[in-house]
Order: structure tokens, then sequence, then C-alpha cells
């Protein structure tokens, strides 16, 4: 028997990117494990991917090219090849180009795998050539992304295990523990050198159980909550001069803003005590290096971009990135030199085609949005829309239309797939090669390949060459190897990849980006942001173009990437669902439902998985104890959580750790596995939040009642 291991790297969105080591017996993957050599996976993986090898295994992968046989959604399939898959996308394609146009077709994708071949932008070039619609793909930070690089630049920022020499560690509305896992031990080793962690978050979770101080904060309000730090700061006179002096900008102005946001003000908006504010604002300033970690709930309503702006200019206020440890840490994925450009192909775009915003697809499926041309054929890969998309049920009806030709490139039946009429099947991570990014530490991966395909999966690079040559684009760039692509992914010339040889990347598996050590990483000592004045600009001069989208998430060219102007000072936007803004709503839906990450999802992934399964219970919905008696509600019993949107079910968890007024429905249960047949996505709505067209999953009211007393009032 021959025994080896391969050495790979997790395909999933999340920031850890961890080092992961396959053990293949006979050809078979038999076991991973995390990498004990690389300084951020230090051997260990999740409960989501530890046994990834029954994911690849799993009885219910899509092995072959399927074809609907019953009605939508009906999840009746037959196998047929993929010469008749190809044929038929081409003949429907054909005929729909036709009659419509080709962006009557609109591909629609995101990061089930995160690798740079395989996952984002892999789809790009072919679907700009075809002529397709453009998805403008705003899922994740990318209001936090558009508010941080108006402020401090497109930086990372701080090195994520410099942690390690914080004094003061603020994690706003991140939740460490279950989905940033391998930076804790950074933090912990601070906090155990006598740093102190606190926790911003409406629950308390489970980095919250671990943190020295959790501060519960109403949903939506953390931008009030920076701005009274700011206000004491400025007050009490702890502002490092001579850092604001020489390295930012719009001191003045920042100034005259917080003083609209005292203590006591801010105290009745987000339910912190104005002496929690002080203390939090008092400390913060002395105990130097500080840093805060944001999550990307805190772009998720109606004010999030603003929140990132204050946020980002809490640390130049003080001085935090004098010190190694110190600063604001959002995504160090800026850090790697990617040749997006190269990826992209947006000169492939034919100038004016149409954008259609991911989080649009219900309505614009549910012909809601009065598209000319309508939506006539969805493209679906590396997603699940039917539980990552709000506004579920009409993504239900726009994916039941008769008329509506779906696609979708998927491991698993899910329940986007469930609604195909083509079902294409793809590889997991041991079957395909690939070299990935991280968006929490500063190591460039490279994914071997440790198995062969199974069945007749295609990784996606794959699928886009047969797709390239079933619609006869001969250009050789749609003809290149996976090995081209990863030569070519990257800007080799970038200091960043320095002493860094593929060759030597596929013997380890990963390298760290040629940058300085942690103890010695502090990009930012001396100002240097990558802003257009090199200042941290507290007042925006970018707040002119305003409302951009990154082209990473939005690719065209540059008229598309501006907006409209926005106050180039950071503010205090209130939530959209909310007794202060819409009373008559709040007093029909009184409570506000959050849906973070669940600890043993990856988003939707493993949300039909056994043991992931098993961790997580039945879909559940945390509510105080108070909010229960209110509505008597008893522990586990059946729910229905209802708003002007929809409705789903779920079990009560009654627990103190939610703050009344507050409920939590993790994001990543099937619809179709639920009682019910819905999921969260079914109450949340599909408004932007003020920056980047981010979501707005924590601005959402509902009201939450037993089942039986909800049937029995209908
Ligand atoms: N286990 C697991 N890990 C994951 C993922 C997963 O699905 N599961 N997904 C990955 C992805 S794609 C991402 S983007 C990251 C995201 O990881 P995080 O940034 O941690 O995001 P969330 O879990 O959505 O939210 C974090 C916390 O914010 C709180 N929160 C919600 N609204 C507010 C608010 O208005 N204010 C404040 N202060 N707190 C609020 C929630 O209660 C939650 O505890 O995780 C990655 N890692
Ligand atoms: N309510 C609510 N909604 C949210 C969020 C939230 O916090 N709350 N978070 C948002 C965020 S931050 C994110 S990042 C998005 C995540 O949204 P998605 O990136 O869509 O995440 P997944 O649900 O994991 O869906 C990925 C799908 O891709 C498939 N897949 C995996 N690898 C491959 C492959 O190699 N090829 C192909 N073809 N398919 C593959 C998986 O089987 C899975 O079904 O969700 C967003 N939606
Ligand atoms: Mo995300």
């Amino acid at each position: 028997m021959s025994e080896t291991t391969i050495v790979g790297a997790c395909p999933h969105d999340c920031p850890d990117t961890c080092s992961m080591l396959t053990t293949v017996k006979d050809g078979r993957a038999v076991a991973v494990r995390g990498n004990p050599d690389h300084p951020f996976t230090r051997g260990g993986l999740c409960v989501k991917v530890n046994n990834y090898q029954e994911r690849v295994y799993s009885p219910d992968r899509v092995l072959h090219p399927l074809k609907r046989t019953g009605p939508k959604g009906s999840g009746r399939f037959e196998r047929i090849t993929w010469d008749e898959a190809l044929a038929e996308i081409k003949q429907r394609w054909t005929a729909i180009v036709d009659e419509y146009g080709p962006t009557a077709i609109l591909p629609y994708s995101y990061l089930g795998t995160e690798g740079i071949l395989n996952g984002l932008n892999v789809g790009d070039p072919f679907f700009n050539k075809f002529g397709a619609t453009i998805s403008e793909r705003t899922f994740c930070d990318s209001g936090s992304c558009t508010a941080y690089f108006m402020t401090i630049g497109p930086t990372p920022g701080l090195d994520p295990e410099s942690f390690r020499y914080s004094k003061y560690i603020v994690l706003w509305a991140c939740n460490t523990m279950s989905t940033n896992l391998h930076h804790w031990p950074f933090i912990a080793e601070a906090q155990a050198n006598g740093a102190k962690v606190v926790v911003i978050d409406p629950v308390r979770t489970r980095t919250a159980k671990k943190a020295d101080w959790h501060i519960p904060i109403r949903p939506g309000t953390d931008a009030a909550l920076a701005l009274a730090m700011m206000n004491v700061i400025v007050e009490e006179d702890l502002v490092d001069h001579d850092y604001v002096e020489k390295y930012t900008i719009g001191f003045d102005e920042l100034k005259q803003r917080v003083a609209d946001y005292p203590p006591e003000k801010v105290a009745a908006i987000t339910g912190v005590p104005a002496d929690d504010i002080r203390t939090l604002a008092r400390e913060f300033a002395t105990a130097q290096p500080s840093v805060v970690r944001i999550g990307v709930a805190v772009e998720r309503h109606a004010g999030g971009g603003q929140t990132v702006r204050a946020l980002a200019c809490l640390p130049a206020l003080v001085g935090s990135w004098r010190r190694p440890g110190g600063g604001i840490l959002q995504l160090p994925i800026w850090a790697f030199p990617i040749d997006w450009g190269s990826a992209l192909r947006p000169d492939l775009i034919a100038p004016g085609t149409r954008v259609l915003n991911q989080w649009r697809l219900g309505p614009a499926l549910a012909g809601e949005m009065d598209l000319d041309p309508p939506i006539q054929s969805l493209f679906v890969y590396n997603s699940n829309p039917l539980v990552v998309a709000p506004e579920q049920g009409k993504l239900v009806r726009g994916l039941a239309r008769e008329d509506l030709f779906t696609v979708v490139s998927e491991q698993f039946l899910t329940d986007t797939a469930q609604y195909a009429d083509l079902v294409l099947p793809a590889t997991t991570q041991l079957e395909q090669e690939d070299i990935m990014f991280s968006w929490g530490h500063l190591y460039l991966s490279y994914n071997n390949r440790a198995i062969d395909p199974l069945g007749e999966a295609v990784p996606n690079t794959e699928l886009f060459r047969r797709l390239a040559a079933t619609f006869g684009f001969d250009d050789p760039f749609f003809r290149r190897t996976d090995r081209e692509m990863i030569e070519t992914s990257l800007d080799w010339s970038n200091p960043a990849l320095e002493g860094i040889t593929l060759d030597a990347l596929r013997e380890t598996g990963f390298a760290r980006l040629n940058l300085p050590a942690a103890e010695d990483f502090a990009p930012h000592r001396e100002g240097n942001f990558l802003t257009p004045s090199g200042k941290c600009e507290f007042k925006a001069s970018m707040a002119e173009t305003g409302n951009f989208v990154l082209s990473l998430f939005r690719q065209g060219s540059e008229e598309f990437q501006s907006g409209e102007p926005v106050d180039p000072l950071p503010h205090y936007i209130p939530p959209r669902e909310a007794a202060a803004t819409d009373a008559a709503l709040a007093k029909r839906y009184p409570l506000n439902i959050l849906s973070p990450k669940s600890h043993a999802f990856m988003n939707s992934s493993y949300g039909n998985m056994a043991q992931q399964l098993h961790h997580a219970g039945e879909q559940g919905v945390l509510i105080s104890p108070a909010d229960a008696r209110d509505r008597n509600i008893g522990d586990g019993m059946p729910v229905l959580v209802s708003n002007d949107r929809g409705s789903f079910q779920a079990v009560a968890r009654i627990d103190e750790d939610v703050m009344p007024g507050v409920v939590v429905a993790p994001l990543g249960y099937w619809r179709k596995l639920s009682a019910g047949e819905a999921t969260v996505q079914a109450v949340n709505s599909g408004a932007y939040a003020d920056l980047g067209r981010a979501p707005t999953f924590s601005d959402n009211l509902v009201e939450v009642a037993p089942v039986a007393a909800a049937q029995a009032a209908e």
C-alpha cells in the first residue's frame, strides 16, 4: 500500500486559509489535518473542514452532468453526458441571444472556493466576451472596503500575527472563535501578557466569553459609539497631536463633528452606559499599541459604511499606528500582488454593458425590476443564492419560472441546484490545483492536487475552458492550462514576492510574503497611507466620488466605479428598521434579527453534512428570556419568525447571551432541510447600506411567535 502526504490549502472564504495536509492511500484521500509548520494554521483545522474527505467522498456529491426531468425544484434529474450538457447550453443561449441579446444571461458567483484560479473571477473573461450582464458582487466587505480605502487606502494595515504585541484589542462585530479561529492564539498570547480584550457585539458570543470585557450594543449603532469615543478622546485631550499633525488631514473638522456625539447622547442610542464609553475611549487611547479588529457585521446596516469610516479614524487619532500590533485590521489581502487585470479581462466588456447587483437576484428573477431585456438564463457557480441572498420568497418564485434556463455548477444538489435545468459536476479542493491569497494572514499558499477528480467533476477553470470552446472563443487566452494561469496570476516583479518561487511554493505549500516580520511590521509608523494625500483622511478627499464599488467586486471601466458624493466626515446613520426611524414598523415587528455566521457551517456550505449538522443542531433562533416570556415562548419550542417580507420556522433557544430586543438566527441552514422550507433569508431585506452597496443583514425587524399561536392567528 502506498501512502503519501500532499500539501494543499483549505479552499474556503475564511480569513484563516489553512495549510492542509492530505493523507492519500492508494489514490484515495483518507484524512486531512492542519499543517503544523504553518505559523498561522499551527497544526489545527476547524469543525467545518477537519473531515473534509467526507465532503469529497459524500454519496450526495454531484459527479455527472444532470438534466431536469420533473417540474422546477422537484429535484428530479437524469444523468447526461458533458457533450449533451454543453450542446444544450449552446442551443438555449443562442436562442436567448437571438431573441433578447446576450445581457438576458446572468452569471452569478461568489467564493465557494477562494483559489485565485477557481474562485471569484474564474468565469469573468468568458462572460465578458459573451456580453452577459455583469454581476456586481458586493456580498462581503464591499461597503467596508469603500470606507477603508477612503480613510487609509488599500493597505494591509498590520500583520494579524502582530496582535501578540498589542496592549488593547477591540474585536468589533467579529466572532473570532467561530470565524477566524486561528487568529485567537495571537490574541490569547497578548491577553496572557496583560493586554485587555474587548468584544463589542449585541451577543455574548464564544469570543465575548473569552474577552476581558464584553460590551453589548444595539445593532447598527456602532458608528455612534466610535464617534463618542473620539469625542472623549478630544475632550480629554488624549489625542496624539504629533501623529495627527504629521500624518492626518481634517482634524479640525473631525473635532467639530465629534462634538455632536457626547457620551450621554450616544448612551441613549447604543445602550452602552456613558461611563463605559468614557472608559473604553480612555483605555483605547492610552494602552498602546491598541488595535481594532473589525468583522464584516459592522457594514451590515443602513450606516455601515460610515461606521467603518469612523472606526478607521480612531487609531490615527491616538497614534496606535506607531507600533507593531497597533492600528485597524480589516483585510490584509491588499498585501498580495494579485494580477487581477489579467484575470478579470475587463477589456473584453462592451461599453455600456448592463450591471446587476447580486442582492437584486430575487426581484430581478421574479419580474419586479422591469429589466429590459428580462433575465432569461442564470448561470450559478461558487455560490448558493437561495441560502446566501435575501428576499428568499422572491427567489423561489423567480427560480420556479418555466421560461428561466438555469445552469448550476456544484459539488452538491444545493437548494439552488435543486431548481436548475442543468447541474454540472464540480471538483473539490483535493481534486484541483490552485494558488491562494489570504485575507487573514500574510502567507501565500499552494494547493497541490491530492487525488484524481471523482466521476466527471471538473475544476471551474476547466468548466470555462469547455464553455469557451463550445462558443468558439478561440483566443489562446481561453485555452490556458491551470499551470499557465498560476504563472500569470501574480505580479512576480512585486517586491512582496521577492525570494518566492513557484517550485518552492509547491513543495512547502506556503510562503510568507516578503514583508517585515511581525515584530517590525508598522507600515504606518510615519503615515504613508495609501490615500490620495498619503495621510489618514479624517476628511475624505474621495468622498466626492463617494459611494464607489471596488473593481474587484464590480468590473468595468472607471465610470462604473464612481458614485454619488457623500459627506466627507464620518457620521452616524441610524438603522433603517428601528423604533427611532420607523416607530410604526417597530410596533408590529419589535425584534431586530441578526444572521451572522454559524460556527459549524461555512456560509451555506456544510449545511448538508452530518458532522456539521450534528454540531449546529436544527435551525434555531436565539431569544432573550424577557422577550421569550412576553411571547409565551418556551425553550425548544418551534416558533415562526416573520415580517412583511416572509417567515421561517425555527426552534426557540432562550438565552441571556442575547440582549433583549435582538434575536439571532445563524446563516447556513438549507431551505430544503428546514421545517417550513424557509430560512432566515425569508425575512431579510435586499436594501443596501450607505456605501459600496453592502447588504443590511443586521437591519431587519421581525416578530417571533410560537408556531401553534401563529397558525391559530391565520
Ligand atoms: N464558522 C464560520 N466561519 C466563517 C464563515 C462561516 O460561515 N462560518 N464565513 C466566513 C466569511 S465569508 C466571513 S465574511 C467571515 C465573517 O466573520 P465575522 O466578521 O465574525 O462575521 P459575522 O459572524 O457575520 O458577525 C460577527 C459578529 O457580529 C455581530 N453583529 C451583528 N450585527 C452587529 C452590529 O450591528 N454591531 C455589532 N457590534 N455587532 C454585530 C454578530 O452577533 C456576530 O457575533 O467569517 C468567515 N468565517
Ligand atoms: N443573512 C446573511 N446572508 C449572508 C451573510 C450573512 O452573514 N448573513 N454573509 C454574506 C457573506 S459575508 C458571504 S461571503 C456570502 C457567501 O456566499 P457564497 O460564496 O455563495 O457561499 P456558500 O453558501 O458557501 O456557497 C458556495 C457554493 O459553492 C459551492 N462550491 C464550492 N467549491 C466549488 C467549486 O470549486 N466549484 C463550484 N462550481 N462550486 C463550488 C459550494 O458547494 C457551495 O454550495 O454570503 C452572504 N450572505
Ligand atoms: Mo464573507
